[in-house]
């Protein structure tokens, strides 16, 4: 069989704003609406590759997209080779930076060049990163904000529709107390069977984690996410050396670089890298290398439908974080089945768009 080659010819974006199934009330501020920057990259053998990134509100739909006429203007007439493209780029953006909506862009400009490579080959992208689409054990992410115990009890018996053994909850209210309050909560009523992790999205100090993190190492949690800033390295290794309950960390991870650095701090027990910001498909790979080399277990941040492929091309391979988000505007979207996210078997990583919904939810 020949190889793929496939020649860069042009990208479009198209930003939409999908209202969520569930609001997620994090202690970081409540999302309700997810602004999605679809992304399609066009080769001039017509095959057309995929991607979506979250842009966390409308406004930096734009700034990503104008960064994205960027990329294509460094990539113009390029031949489709997306390690040899993220180099290209970070060198041409080491002044402004290869941070934020920039690395963005890029991330999203590469998740859609594997995904034409992996078209152009016939191949779904598991298969094409030399492993196989298969179950990945996933859990629903999609709601448990910082709300009434009550509403909280009755989210989480809807969030295990679906066969969902795991759910997440997020903590960081003003009290131990109340933290203590909504997890009892969820588990009275979800029972002991399923596993319940906690997320504060980096809320309390040092000091403050520890003592919750003592009072939750007697509640049996699966893990405790950013309870610190991400990047206290130093911080996070003491939450690990102090605390029973493995600290999870990675989502904020600037590409593979930040990880190595996080690990050889001893910051995490587990990592979960999100595509965007660890550089998509390409990044990704260097992430799961770390994680392998380190025997650390990686789970993915947001994007299931990619990380459901990604995920099964990962050696330590743990937890994909499902969320519906993008699921009103795919022609397809990621199957759940017992609890276990499938890759789809189609070429690529399975990512297309329903035209009429992305029309409806369309904000430029
Ligand atoms: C989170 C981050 C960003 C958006 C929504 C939720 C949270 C998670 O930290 O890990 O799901
Ligand atoms: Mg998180």
């Amino acid at each position: 069989m020949k190889l793929p080659q496939l020649t860069f010819r042009a990208i479009r974006s198209t930003a939409v704003e999908v209202p969520t199934t569930y609001a997620l009330g994090t202690s970081r501020g409540v999302i309700t609406k997810a602004p999605l920057l679809l992304i399609d990259l066009e080769t001039q053998e017509g095959i057309t590759g995929r991607s979506y990134l979250w842009s966390y509100f409308p406004a930096a739909a734009a700034a990503i997209a104008q960064m994205l006429v960027e990329v294509a203007r460094v990539v113009d007439g390029e031949r489709l080779a997306p390690v040899e493209l993220w180099r290209k780029l970070s060198e041409r953006f080491a002044l402004i930076g290869v941070q934020g909506v920039v690395r963005m862009a890029m991330a999203g400009f590469d998740v859609a060049a594997w995904d034409a490579l992996a078209i152009a080959a016939g191949w779904p992208l598991a298969t094409l990163l030399g492993s196989t689409p298969k179950r990945v054990p996933a859990y629903n992410s999609c709601g448990l904000g910082l709300m009434s115990p009550d509403r909280l009890a009755d989210e989480a018996e809807k969030l295990l529709a679906g066969g969902f053994r795991a759910v997440k909850l997020r903590l960081g209210y003003p009290t131990l107390t109340e933290d203590l309050i909504a997890l009892h909560a969820v588990k009275k009523r979800v029972g002991g069977e399923i596993a319940v992790m906690v997320d504060y999205n980096q809320a309390l100090s040092l000091a403050q984690a520890l003592e919750r993190g003592r009072a939750l190492d007697q509640e049996g949690i699966y893990w405790l996410e950013e309870p610190i800033r991400h990047d206290d390295y130093a911080g996070n290794a003491t939450l690990v050396r102090e605390l029973k309950t493995p600290i999870q960390i990675g989502e904020n991870f600037s590409e593979s670089d930040a990880m190595a650095a996080a690990l050889a701090a001893g910051a995490a027990d587990y990592v979960m890298p999100d595509l965007e910001r660890i550089g998509g498909v390409t990044g990704w790979l260097r992430a799961a290398a770390l994680a392998a080399t380190h025997r650390i277990e990686m789970s993915s941040h947001l994007y299931p439908e990619v990380s459901a492929h990604l995920l099964a091309a990962t050696p330590t391979c743990h937890f994909l974080e499902y969320m519906d988000w993008a699921d009103k505007i795919l022609a397809e979207p990621l199957k759940i089945e017992d609890g276990f996210a499938v890759a789809p078997q189609r070429p690529g990583n399975g990512l297309a768009w329903d035209k009429k919904a992305v029309e409806k939810y369309r904000i430029a």
